[in-house]
């Protein structure tokens, strides 16, 4: 039996209160989200008079300072993870994301109780299940709304930096509330943030202020590729590998691009944004953004705002799967131009 979220709520507050060294780390290039659960995380621990010491790789200097504990968010890890006996992991879909896989996998080999205690909070789906406590919970626009809840459960007092965390972290994942992730839900705790002082419109206006060159890049060319069938409904774009490889120049990843491994910088959360943006398009019944995720390799999107369609369904014909709104598949193959549009090859 799986255990509920309440009992996880309850083994992580205990284990943060009572640990000596505590370690919270966020994904590589970490985006507000992530930034805000680390910071999330690091006030709750200080509430409990607790020492934390945070990373997240590549951490950029300026983005989020207006969230207290950013500036002690160092950009990498020279420590020791046997160090702590507690290590938060935060928004990393996956443990590669966390940059530091082979040194967690390294702790993981060790008996339990000569290791750190691993925790993870995320909302992405589970690529593999290796944390000892793992708060997933998927359906959840962001990591700081399955924080919040940890908050909520655990009685955790809210002051204005907690709430300044929570509601930055889901305006980031939401796109200021654009995106169709956001839920009835999402709107109230955002409200209850701003009850307890969050600034809400400073935050969205910082978020839509800041976005990253390689995020921008990326959106314009999904918007110049984007193709609209009026006589279905159907809206879709194709990022080819080509068009990464410009995005990830643009903004300065070239030696990801010689070390032609995209993947740590261009991560699925990018994708989601740009499709359910897509998916706002009048008269779009549904969207799919395509891309070339790898030589041979194809990745695709599906989104619907329509009440009455469940795009899932079209994802399970294309191998994939996922929610009734938002959906996604996999297939072998390269995009290559063609007159009309592209080709799968
Ligand atoms: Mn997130």
């Amino acid at each position: 039996m799986t255990m509920g979220s309440e009992d996880q709520f309850k083994i992580a507050a205990n284990k943060i209160k009572n640990a000596n060294r505590l370690l919270v780390l966020g994904h590589i290039n970490p985006d507000g989200d992530a930034i805000s659960a680390v910071n999330a995380i690091a006030l709750i621990a200080q509430s409990f008079n607790r020492q934390i010491d945070a990373f997240c790789i590549n951490k950029k200097d300026e983005p989020f300072s207006f969230l207290p504990f950013t500036n002690k968010i160092s950009n990498s890890f020279s420590g020791k993870l046997s160090d702590y006996d507690v290590v938060v992991v935060v928004d990393c879909g996956a443990l590669s994301r966390t940059g530091i896989q082979d040194l967690i996998e390294e702790e993981l080999k060790k008996t339990s109780s000569t290791r750190p205690f691993f925790i993870e909070f995320d909302h992405h789906p589970q690529v593999h299940a290796w944390a000892d406590l793992e708060i997933r919970q998927p359906e959840l626009s962001a990591t700081c709304e399955v924080i919040y809840r940890f908050c909520k459960s655990q009685k955790i007092k809210f002051d204005r930096d907690l709430a300044d965390s929570i509601l930055t972290g889901i305006l980031t994942d939401t796109g200021n509330f654009f995106y169709p992730n956001t839920s009835s839900e999402t709107i109230t705790i955002a409200s209850k943030m701003m009850e307890f002082g969050a600034r809400f419109a400073k935050i969205s206006s910082w978020l839509k202020n800041n976005q990253d060159l390689l995020t921008i890049k990326l959106w314009g060319l999904a918007l110049e590729n984007l193709r609209f069938n009026p006589k279905y409904g159907f809206a879709f774009s194709v990022l080819t590998r080509e068009d990464l490889k410009t995005a990830m120049m643009a903004a300065g990843h070239q030696d990801a691009v010689l070390r032609n491994d995209f993947s740590q910088i261009l991560h699925s959360d990018l994708f989601g944004d740009i499709a359910g943006f897509l998916s706002n398009i009048s008269g779009a019944k549904a969207v799919m953004l395509l891309r070339q995720d790898a030589p041979g390799k194809l990745k695709g999107g599906l989104r619907t705002s329509s009440s009455d369609i469940d795009i899932s369904l079209l994802a399970r014909q294309l191998g994939g799967g996922g929610h009734a709104k938002a959906s996604g598949f996999e297939l072998a193959g390269d995009l290559e131009k063609a007159d009309e549009g592209w080709r799968v090859v």
